[in-house]
């Protein structure tokens, strides 16, 4: 054993995934819940897809459950993604199931991954690229050097396709409005902001709320509720997981219609 080689196996790896993912059918800002759902989905259909997450680790805001406890709740709507993801849920009243949050998100990404998508943490989006008023790519640096606040250039990647899945932050959208200006497919153009939280409306607009808001765009999970002004919903997660799969077939149309 060398400690070179071990250093080599891990350059030379990383970077040939790297390399690969210049170039990517659909390029996602946020690994957690609707992020992953979202590249899931994708990729099970073919497509090349990479996943920008800039913690150290994926799930977003899914392990913390509700308050810290690990649990998440879910309604009957989404069951059958936890069944497609072999996720165990266990009935609580109604239509309302309960599940564990750490192996929902373990599991989730473990089989995001098997399906063939590069999640590629601790890199950050600072910057998108547009095209004849289209997004046709993502700038990204190391967290670290943004975090640090180190001057240091970032590179692009292209994608025929960028979903904005940084939850809360809407990051993206960010990006577009204050680079553009007020040109978002919303009613003012602008990001409308998240509401407080009201879980049977949220729950109930966001998947209408899955979008294209920008050409070659496409904002989807919690995102989706701030960009169009809808309220959260706390740690019920249903919604999030059916907002990412209705972005893997809006991202589909807009490939298609390429
Ligand atoms: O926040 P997050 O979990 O978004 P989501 O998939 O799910 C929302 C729920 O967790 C919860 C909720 C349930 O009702 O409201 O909040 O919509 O995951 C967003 C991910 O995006 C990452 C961030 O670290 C998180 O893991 N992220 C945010 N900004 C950037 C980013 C950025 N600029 N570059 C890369 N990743």
């Amino acid at each position: 054993m060398d400690e070179v080689i071990i250093s080599r196996a891990i350059i030379e790896s990383f970077n040939k995934d790297l390399l690969d993912a210049l170039s990517v059918d659909v390029a996602i800002a946020g690994a957690g819940p609707s992020g992953l759902i979202c590249a899931y989905y994708l990729a099970k259909q073919g497509f090349k897809v990479a996943i920008f997450e800039r913690q150290l680790r994926v799930g977003g805001g899914l392990p913390g459950g509700g308050m810290m406890f690990n649990r998440i709740v879910i309604q009957e709507e989404a069951k059958g993604i936890m069944e497609e993801f072999d996720i165990n849920i266990k009935k609580y009243k109604d239509d309302l199931y309960v599940a564990d949050s750490l192996e929902t998100i373990s599991t989730m990404c473990s089989k995001t991954i098997k399906q063939g998508v590069k999640i590629f943490n601790l890199i950050n989006v600072e910057d998108v690229v547009i095209r004849k008023d289209k997004i046709t790519g993502l700038v990204l640096n190391w967290s670290a050097v943004s975090w640090s606040k180190l001057h240091v250039d970032p590179l692009a990647i292209k994608s025929k396709a960028v979903v904005d899945a940084t939850g809360h932050d809407t990051e993206v959208c960010k990006i577009v409005e204050r680079k553009i200006g007020p040109k978002l497919k919303t009613e003012t153009g602008k990001i409308m902001g998240e509401k407080s939280m009201w879980v049977e409306v949220g729950e109930g607009q966001i998947v209408a709320n899955t979008k294209e808001v920008y050409p070659g765009l496409v904002v989807c999970g919690m995102a989706a509720n701030a960009v169009l002004g809808s309220p959260r919903m706390g740690a019920i997660f249903g919604g999030m997981f059916i907002s990412g799969r209705k972005a893997a077939e809006v991202v589909k149309g807009i490939i298609k219609r390429k």
